[in-house]
């Protein structure tokens, strides 16, 4: 059965990130792209209008929502802007693991506390010499006792150094390959965890991406996820489930691109009418609203398949690739539309194709996506 049409929660959870968006977000995007700060006031509206924490079981104090109801939210958040849905947003990223692989008692012990206030998490995998190729990490974790030592680099992680609690990815045994790769819990109180330097982004300059530096971090032997030599298999099935979360976001992008450009193009006069009357623009236009709702279809696809509790490897990278490459190409089109305008920063749309570019990067390049794609063609 196909219905495209939302429920009454997903209606109503959807009008009020909308609203949200346009009183608390939209006002204040530009400047905190240009100061390139989190809107740590923003940060805790977002908390106590429940629209943190959206993926977390109600038990451990989230909204216990599903993947669609999640999908829908984060679209209208990046319509307002990227880089502030980005930092609390990333807390599906860097709980997912323990959702998937966690204890009750560490559901118990991490999440609840994690959930009650506007905590920010980090998800710890990504460093200097291992991005695409994860098997490469170098971060290593020791046994000692009762406790496990860590030590490392990081890079690139949002909410380095600003958040409550890190899901780090350390190797027990480099000898091993990906067998070898250990998930952990760090509380962000943990001496030897801190944030380095932090980046300067092209776009996405609200969120907090930076080093993170591990230094004898001595956590207790209970904080690591799942079995050891499973930390591989836990980033991955976590990707599967966020992945489409970032097409959501580029959804979102490219649908702002979009509204600006219509507006613009009924406003502005050249040759004695509104440029909208140009077939030349209504085909640029037409062609963005066209792929918007493609890349939204593969969303709530991969969105459906993971409700249903199926496996969505290629569904997940099809629609964050799909989306991001559209939000790429619908920004771009939306700053042709207003030409000399459209390149000034006193127009959203220079930001919104800065931001898109992030989309087709994080959480995995659109060519990983497509190796991601095409192994599992050939499985099939
Ligand atoms: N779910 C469950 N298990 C998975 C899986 C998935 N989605 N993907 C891979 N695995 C398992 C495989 O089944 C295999 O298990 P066995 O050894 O038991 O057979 C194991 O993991 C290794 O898989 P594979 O051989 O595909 O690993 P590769 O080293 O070739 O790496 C890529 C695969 C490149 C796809 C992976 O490293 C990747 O996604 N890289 C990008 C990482 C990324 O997104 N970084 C961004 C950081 S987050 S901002």
């Amino acid at each position: 059965m196909i219905s495209f049409e939302l429920t009454e929660e997903q209606k109503a959870i959807q009008k009020m990130a909308r609203d949200f968006v346009r009183k608390e977000i939209i006002p204040i995007a530009a400047e905190y792209d240009e100061k390139e700060e989190i809107p740590w006031q923003v940060i805790e509206k977002v908390f106590k209008a429940g629209l943190m924490n959206l993926h977390v079981p109600v038990e451990y104090g989230g909204q216990g929502v599903d993947f669609i109801t999640e999908a829908i939210v984060a679209e209208e958040m990046a319509y307002g802007c990227l880089g502030i849905n980005g930092t609390f947003g990333n807390n599906a990223l860097a709980l997912t693991p323990l959702l998937i692989a966690g204890t009750e008692e560490q559901k118990e012990k991490f999440l609840k506390p994690f959930c009650a206030k506007p905590n920010l998490a980090a998800f710890c995998l990504t460093e200097p010499e291992a991005g695409s190729d994860v098997s490469a990490i170098k971060t290593t974790a020791r046994l000692e006792g009762d406790e496990w030592v860590l030590n490392g680099t990081k890079c690139f992680i949002t909410n380095g150094g600003v958040a409550s609690l890190y899901t780090v990815f350390a190797t027990v045994d480099r000898s091993k390959g990906i067998k070898g790769i250990t998930a952990f819990l760090v509380p962000g109180d943990t001496p030897g965890i801190y944030g380095g330097k932090k980046e300067k982004k092209m776009g996405d300059r609200a969120s907090h991406v930076a080093e993170v530096i591990l230094e004898n971090v001595r956590i207790p032997r209970e904080n690591v996820l799942g079995e050891v030599g499973s930390g591989f298999k836990i980033a991955m099935q976590t990707l599967d489930q966020t992945r489409p979360m970032i097409g959501a976001t580029a959804v979102g992008v490219a649908r702002r691109a979009l509204d600006e450009a219509l507006k613009y193009a009924k406003e502005r006069k050249q040759f004695g009418r509104p440029i909208a009357e140009f077939q030349a623009i209504q085909f640029m236009l037409a062609d963005m609203a066209m792929q918007i709702e493609a890349a939204r279809a593969l969303v709530w696809k991969a969105c459906w398949m993971l409700d249903q509790g199926m496996k969505a490897t290629k569904e997940g990278a099809m629609a964050k690739c799909f989306a991001s490459d559209v939000a790429m190409r619908v920004t771009v089109d939306a700053v042709q539309i207003l030409g000399g305008y459209g390149y000034m920063r006193d127009y959203p749309v220079e930001k919104l194709m800065r931001d898109a570019k992030i989309t087709q990067i994080y959480e995995g390049t659109n060519q990983i996506q497509r190796l991601v794609i095409g192994r599992e063609l050939l499985k099939d």
